[in-house]
């Protein structure tokens, strides 16, 4: 059955379905991607907004059916897919915990210094892009039956960009510096304790091939490596160990090496780890 997913090439968790789709068998044409530009707010075009009305990535249209999460769209082509592999586990809802978010991590701010970066580079521009696309989206003809999501949108992101951009009152901002602290640590305490707890010492959590909450897992450890400034495999425990003062876990380290080594991995991260 033809299937279309919904991507981006920054998207962390995009990548757990283009993982997915490059290690279950399926052949040429099976999936048809098309991307979604999350840099320019394209997720918010009204269009898109009724395949998913939640407006993210990934989003797969199959049998008829708007798959709109992650963990949903995964699942759906591991269930059909030619190549059988372990189901997934709780480790999905886990890895996908608000306080271990890998797009916040991203985001994240923990001083001033580290808030000036954030705004002079990818995010500030994310953020400004965004905020333009959500007024221009919002405003143009069949956007009046998504007025509650674009009102929340904007509050949102308006107020993380006035944060960015200096804008915001000091409280604000002290707030959000908090924020990013805690997130880290969590972030950091996945790293260090949630992922051991769960992860084998050699091999994927689905044996030698990869299964459903391998997907998960690698797409966001990639993502956590490249916050900590990894620009490829090679360097990447070095940069986690940087980040977070310590070396990763043995099963951490072995884990990447598992997964970086696959073709599946270098083919969704071959322009760079997002
Ligand atoms: N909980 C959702 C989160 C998906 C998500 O946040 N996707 C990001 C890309 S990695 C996105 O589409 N962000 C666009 C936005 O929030 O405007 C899921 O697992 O599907
Ligand atoms: C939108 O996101 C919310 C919160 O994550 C979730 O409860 C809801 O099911 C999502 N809606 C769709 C259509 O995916």
């Amino acid at each position: 059955m033809p299937k279309t997913l919904y991507i981006f090439a920054g998207s962390v968790w995009a990548a757990v379905a283009e993982l997915a789709v490059a290690e279950l068998g399926y052949k040429e044409g099976d999936v048809t991607f098309k991307t979604v530009n999350l840099m320019e707010g394209e997720n918010f075009a009204a269009s898109f907004l009724k395949i998913n009305p939640n407006g993210t990535l990934p989003t797969l249209e199959s049998d008829g059916k708007s798959h709109t999460s992650t963990a949903e769209v995964t699942a759906a082509l591991v269930k059909d897919a030619p190549i059988k592999v372990k189901a997934g586990s709780s480790i999905i809802q886990t890895i996908h915990e608000d306080k271990y978010d890998p797009n916040f991590a991203m985001l994240l701010a923990r001083n001033d210094e580290e808030l000036n970066a954030k705004s002079a580079g990818l995010a500030g521009m994310f953020l400004s892009k965004r905020q333009a696309a959500l007024e221009k989206l919002s405003a143009e003809p069949g956007a009046e039956e998504f007025k509650a999501f674009y009102d929340t949108k904007k509050g949102q992101n308006g107020g993380m960009l006035a944060i960015v951009t200096g804008k915001a009152p000091a409280e604000h901002k002290n707030g959000f510096l908090a924020q990013s602290q805690a997130h880290f640590d969590n972030v950091k305490s996945a790293v260090f304790t949630v992922l051991p707890g769960f992860l084998p010492d050699s091999g994927f959590i689905g044996g030698e091939i990869p299964g459903e909450d391998d997907f998960h897992v690698g797409a966001w450890l990639t993502r956590i490596a490249a916050t900590t400034g990894a620009k490829s495999a090679d360097d990447a425990l070095a940069a986690l160990e940087k980040a977070y003062g310590a070396p990763v876990p043995a099963q951490v380290a072995a884990y990447w090496g598992t997964w970086t080594a696959r073709p599946s991995w270098k083919k969704v991260y071959a322009d760079g780890l997002h």
